[in-house]
């Protein structure tokens, strides 16, 4: 998201403000502002109180499990979601004095939906839009939040929201029909009730490809290849580059991988996965709890099949420049990206784009991931399976040239059209064009 968000405001200005991810003793809203890039963020340090409750209690261990369909891991706690309310208040009280007249104003994700509404408590007029990076869930997950009602109301106190896809558009449009009783019209998306209106449409976010196919050019990219193709030596690569989250299916899809090795013993001397995860989160519990289920399933299938000279599973616990990543995807010649759920997933898109055209590897993508919508062309699969998976890895083992490209063609046409300028430009078009209420 941070990765999208620089590159939209390279191309428009303005200015980012938000947590400095620091974490200081007593609430002071005291802001820092600093310049790079050509991009100016204003930053206000958190307290350790609101760093607890607001960041890794309810955004992260409330709406992040919920959102994503977990609610074995939601925890519903009053006084984190207090924390929550008066963290967007705070953060609200700082940035109005920012505000000019004719600012357009854009919030980002579950950590601010009530901003919008605490700017407008405090005489804000300007045009507000937000953008849900993560799913929006089915209305009989969304009501087992406490307050539901209340969350979902800050939602229709911004001009314009945006969502992924479709179907989590559909979800909130179903939620605020049945549950909160709100008028919508299907054509210009325009959900009303009472005196507060909203337009709610679907805006999938892509990569900055331009910027992103470039870094290919680099030594920085070169290098990372040579070294991934030389370290693997015959074998053929299959990467996942994802963060160390449980909504990503990282344990799924070593049990996919482990089925694969089981139902093809031989190939266990083809092909090596590559497994790059960075933790993170890692205060919250149920993100420590998965750190140490994926070391012991890779441990289990490495020690159960390795060889003096042959590791089936690399798993890496760092992340890596985007320029190395690009080089990483190179030499890969499949990309899985399976989560159980996502919002979009630019992973997937990244792996797109840093494919060779004359030889292009082969796109694993989970159904569930927001992306599959547009990448169809993908090899669909669903994470939830280990016979899917593995199959899947077969398939695309075995995928002559001719069909890889024919794919690839497809897909990188998605990924080159729909990037993250023309969904910048396609939100903020629809902010300028909306009329207030
Ligand atoms: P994320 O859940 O963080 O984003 P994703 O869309 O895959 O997921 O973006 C991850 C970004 O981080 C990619 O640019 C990737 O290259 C980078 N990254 C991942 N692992 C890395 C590593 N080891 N080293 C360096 N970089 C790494 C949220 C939502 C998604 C949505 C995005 C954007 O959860 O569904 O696609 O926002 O809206």
């Amino acid at each position: 998201m941070a990765g999208a968000l620089n590159a939209a405001l390279k191309e428009r200005r303005g200015l980012w403000f938000g947590w400095s991810g620091e974490e200081i003793d007593e609430h002071t809203g005291k802001v820092s502002t600093q310049t790079t890039d050509g991009v100016t963020t204003a930053t206000m340090d958190l307290s350790k109180r609101d760093v607890d409750e607001y960041y890794n209690g309810y955004a992260n261990a409330t709406l992040w499990p919920l959102f994503h369909f977990r609610l074995d891991l939601a925890k519903y706690e009053r006084e984190t979601g207090k924390g929550y309310e008066r963290v967007n208040d705070r953060f609200a009280e700082c940035v109005a004095s920012e505000i000019e007249p004719d600012d357009i104003i854009w919030v980002h994700d579950y950590h601010l939906i009530p901003l919008g509404e605490r700017l407008r408590s405090r005489g804000i007029k300007n045009r507000i839009g937000f953008f849900l990076h993560i799913p929006w869930p089915a209305t009989r997950l969304f009501v087992s939040l406490p307050h539901h009602e209340r969350l979902a109301r800050t939602m229709l106190d911004y001009d314009v929201i945006g969502f992924q896809t479709e179907e989590w558009l559909e979800s909130f449009v179903h939620y605020c029909r049945n549950e909160l009783g709100a008028e919508v019209d299907e054509d210009s998306g325009r959900i009303t009730l009472g005196d507060r209106s909203t337009v709610a449409r679907a805006y999938p976010i892509g990569i900055d490809w331009e910027h992103f196919s470039q870094l290919g050019e680099t030594g920085e990219a070169r290098q990372a290849q040579q070294r991934l193709m030389s370290s693997t030596r015959r074998r053929l690569a299959m990467i996942g580059v994802d963060r160390l989250d449980y909504s990503k299916g990282l344990p799924e899809r070593l049990d996919g991988i482990a089925r694969f090795y089981d139902q093809y013993p031989e190939k266990v001397r083809d092909l090596v996965f590559i497994q790059v995860a960075p933790p993170s989160r890692e205060d919250v519990e149920s993100y420590q709890k998965i750190r140490a289920e994926l070391e012991q399933k890779a441990g289990q299938i490495n020690g159960a099949r390795s060889e003096v000279d042959l590791v089936p599973v690399r798993y890496v616990n760092r992340g890596y420049s985007h320029a190395e990543l690009f080089g990483f995807f190179r030499a890969s010649k499949i990309g899985l990206v399976t989560p159980l759920r996502d919002g979009m997933n630019l992973v997937a898109k990244e792996y797109v784009a840093a494919q060779d055209p004359d030889d292009p590897g082969v796109l694993i993508l989970s159904r569930f991931a927001g992306a599959a919508d547009q990448l169809e062309d993908a090899v669909l699969v669903n994470p939830h399976s280990p016979d899917d998976i593995s199959d899947a890895i077969a398939t695309a083992l075995a995928m002559p040239l001719d069909e890889r490209k024919a794919r690839y063609e497809k897909l990188i046409r998605t990924v080159r059209e729909d990037d993250v300028q023309s969904w910048t430009n396609n939100f903020l078009t629809d902010l300028g064009e909306t009329v207030r209420n």
